[in-house]
């Protein structure tokens, strides 16, 4: 494989970084099987940054005959926790070391702003890969109580080689949260980062093989969906899938896993979430977060809070305040000066966004501020806020995964709660007001796996994350991660009963 060498000298970053372009397999980079590649395209200018290796479905199995070797010799019941979990810290403290490299590869990547790559992403995946670092030498089971004559204890097992597929939205942080609970329990991994953003994912394997990671134990096909992320999704030798990305997606990722060996899956898919803004809300707070609850990352955040609901009495007020904090937002290169947003994605995402910009202006809702493309180079678009929708328009159902929200006039407190749950979506929600009881009896009713009271987009490392109803099947983070990557086995053992 070549090398991708690059150099910053920006107000945001100076800089420079080195890696293999390959695929990692068996902790060795290699090309794909049939030598092909893929263009990576810088989003803030449309140009190539690189090309890296294609891996195909012959890529994926080698990568799962490696993760099953080190399962079986290496890894799995043959490293010990305290091990597992040494090799985590060190690979966080790696990381560290190179968190301003890693965030500056995720900005150029991503689009997203090297600030916030470096704030929010790196950081943040930094506390992820120490909290399951911590949980390493803490798996452990249970001894159940039967009759004096038996002895029964559970072992939570490593499952074997998992799958695990990630977004762009998130691409190192997603890795992050895949890897940290996998290897605490000792599995092996073959990882299919995003096409459009794997740079972050190979850079990692360096630091992987720095840390001591055993050969074998993390392997990254970098590929497409329908060939490498359908391989893992299909393969009889992997045990469990992990995936975030789209609900069209995932469905296929469960018929897939049905189809073949009936792997386990999780899934954390989009969402649609609700926002309610009470009366009694503390209004320049509420603004603030609402802001955030939908620009965030650009709108590409599956949490992001897009449907804005906003009590009568405080709807002009809170509108108008909500308008001049989105003008403030300063659109431009994710590396310059003061820049709070960058470009979307890819073209595919720019175009997608402003279809369903079309669509709420076809549909008849009002564009209440942006709704445009930003620039002429680039994939910008200007933070946009609809007002006048209806519960049946696309821009008010569908996931945008842009910086776009709907606010939406409510009256009473009872319809709110039907409104907000009037989604195929359940993944996250937040509420805003300074009565108590409203607010945990709101966050009681709303069907969401997160519920944030005057806050959004808040995580951690060791609270739960995932969705109800199409947002998606288990949790991330938290002990609960731990749950997706282990096998309960009870033994019964006779002390004495005879037959
Ligand atoms: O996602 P895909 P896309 C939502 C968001 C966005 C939309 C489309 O609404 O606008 O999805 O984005 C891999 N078998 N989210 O099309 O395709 C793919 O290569 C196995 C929400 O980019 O779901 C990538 O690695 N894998 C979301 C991953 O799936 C397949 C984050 C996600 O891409 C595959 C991203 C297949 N057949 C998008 N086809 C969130 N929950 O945060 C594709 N992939």
């Amino acid at each position: 494989p070549t090398t991708f060498t690059k150099e910053w000298d920006t107000p945001a970053y100076k800089g420079k970084t080195s890696f293999s372009t390959g695929l990692f397999i068996d902790g060795k980079f290699v090309d794909g099987s049939k030598g092909t590649t893929i263009d990576v395209i810088n989003p803030t200018n449309g140009q190539l940054i690189t090309k890296i290796s294609e891996g195909l479905e012959e890529d994926v199995n080698l990568a799962v005959a490696a993760a099953q070797k080190a399962f079986d010799t290496t890894w799995g019941l043959n490293a010990s926790g305290p091990k597992r979990g040494e090799l985590l810290w060190k690979l966080a403290q790696l990381m560290e070391t190179h968190k301003d490299e890693l965030a500056a590869i995720e900005a150029l990547d991503n689009g997203k702003t090297f600030d916030w790559a470096l704030g929010v992403d790196v950081t943040f995946s930094i506390n992820v890969v120490k909290y399951f670092a911590g949980w390493s030498d803490k798996i452990s089971g249970q001894t159940l109580e039967t009759d004096e004559k038996k002895l029964i204890y559970t072992r939570h097992e490593p499952i074997g080689v998992v799958g695990q597929i990630i977004p762009w939205n998130f691409p190192l942080l997603m890795l992050a949260w895949k890897i940290g609970p996998a290897l605490a329990t000792g599995n092996t991994i073959v990882l299919k980062p995003s096409e459009f953003t794997p740079l972050t994912a190979i850079r990692m394997c360096e630091l992987i093989q720095e840390a001591g990671f055993p050969p074998g134990s993390v392997n990254i096909v970098t590929g497409y969906g329908p060939t490498v992320g359908a391989a893992i999704s299909s393969h009889l030798k992997i045990e469990k899938v992990a995936f975030t990305g789209s609900t069209l997606v995932g469905r296929k990722i469960m018929e897939a896993a049905a189809k073949s060996n009936l792997k386990t899956v999780t899934l954390e898919l989009g969402g649609k979430s609700p926002n309610i803004i009470f009366n009694d809300a503390d209004l320049d707070q509420a603004v603030n977060w609402t802001a955030h609850g939908i620009f965030w990352n650009h709108g590409q955040a599956c949490c992001a809070g897009t449907r804005i609901f906003v009590q009568s009495g405080i709807y002009d007020e809170f509108l108008e305040k909500l308008t001049a904090k989105a003008k403030a937002i300063r659109v431009g290169d994710p590396f310059g000066a003061d820049i709070d947003q960058g470009p979307q994605v890819s073209q595919i995402q720019y175009d997608r966004i402003l279809g369903y910009i079309d669509s709420g202006k076809a549909d008849g809702a009002k564009v209440h501020l942006g709704g445009e493309p930003v620039g002429s180079e680039g994939y910008f678009i200007a933070p946009t806020i609809f007002t006048e929708t209806k519960p049946d328009m696309r821009i008010v159902k569908e996931e945008i995964f842009g910086p776009v929200g709907v606010v939406i006039k409510f009256e009473d407190d009872d319809d709110i709660i039907k409104q907000a749950n009037d989604t195929v979506y359940g993944l996250a929600a937040a509420v805003f007001t300074q009565n108590i009881n409203r607010a945990i009896e709101t966050a009681h009713k709303l069907q969401a796996g997160t519920v944030w009271v005057n806050c959004i987009n808040q995580l951690h490392a060791n609270v739960p994350f995932g969705g109800y109803k199409q947002s998606g099947i288990g949790r991330e983070l938290g002990e609960y991660a731990l749950l997706n990557y282990t096998n309960v086995k009870a033994v019964h053992i006779n002390l004495g009963h005879t037959l």
